[in-house]
């Protein structure tokens, strides 16, 4: 097995003491960081995430690959940079204003950062007025809003007409899921996309804004 396959089995496992060290390994043979990136961080959280839809695999399994592929991310970050490599996009997420659940946008975050994306993190309880602000500040490709109430599944609706209102609307596309959301509710509500789970997330993402390819910035 060469290291890049390694890389991708050990994430899989969710070896995070191993993890640094294969990563770190792989810059020492001069591996480029975009193939570290994508044949071995990637490709290991791919199939996590697909394993997970499936069922295969549960929530504590995930967030162990997720906390290997931020240690592996931590060491191949500042050489991913540095190379000037591309990542396939910025993405904004946060759960909406009155929510304070995390545990599902987290596990879409850390997925997001599994295929490639550059994440900003909003946190919970985030009002429309700082959504707004934030794509104004961060200029992201797409917003991600999660929301595990009935009671604040109406503020998605406000985020998208703020940003209708503010004129950003076209330059983001945007995502909603969390326990309560559905397909139809986000077609009401004007969003571009639905995903039921962490791992369709990263789908919806690759449809809505494209995928990481290793290209220079
Ligand atoms: Co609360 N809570 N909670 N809670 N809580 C639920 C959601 C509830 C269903 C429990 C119940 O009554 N059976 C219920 C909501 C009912 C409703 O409105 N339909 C409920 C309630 C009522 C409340 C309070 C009001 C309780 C009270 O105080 N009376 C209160 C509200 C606080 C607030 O937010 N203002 C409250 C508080 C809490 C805790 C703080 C104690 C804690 C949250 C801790 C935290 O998140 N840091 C908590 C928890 C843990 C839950 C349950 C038990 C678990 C939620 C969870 O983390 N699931 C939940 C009951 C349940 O679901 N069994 C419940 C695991 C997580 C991985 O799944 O978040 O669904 P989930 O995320 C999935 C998908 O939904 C999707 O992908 C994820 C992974 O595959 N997804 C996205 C999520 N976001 C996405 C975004 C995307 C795409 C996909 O794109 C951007």
């Amino acid at each position: 097995m060469d290291l890049l396959e390694k890389i991708s089995e050990e994430l899989q496992k969710g070896n995070y003491q191993e993890l640094p060290k294969l990563v770190q390994e792989a810059l020492s043979l001069k591996i480029p960081p975009s193939k570290i990136l994508s044949h071995g961080l990637v490709a290991g959280m791919d199939v996590v995430g697909g394993k997970f839809r499936r069922d295969e695999l549960f929530m504590p399994e995930v967030l162990v690959s997720a906390k290997a592929m931020q240690m592996g991310m931590d060491v191949l970050r500042p050489k991913l940079v540095e190379s000037g490599v591309k990542l396939a996009g910025k993405i904004l997420i946060g759960t909406v204003k009155d929510d304070l659940h995390d545990i599902g946008k987290n596990l879409v975050g850390m997925l997001l950062e599994g295929a490639g994306y550059q994440v900003i993190d909003l946190g919970i309880d985030v009002s429309p007025e700082k959504f707004v602000e934030e794509v104004k500040a961060k200029k992201p490709e797409m917003v991600g809003m999660s929301a595990l109430l009935t009671t604040t599944m109406p503020k998605m609706k406000e985020v998208v007409e703020s940003l209708v209102e503010s004129g950003l609307r076209s330059r983001v596309k945007v995502i909603v899921g969390g326990a309560p959301v559905t397909e139809k509710f986000a077609q009401d509500i004007g969003a571009d996309g639905y995903a039921p789970d962490a791992a369709s997330a990263v789908e919806k993402a690759r449809k809505l804004i494209g995928s990481y390819t290793g290209k220079q910035a």
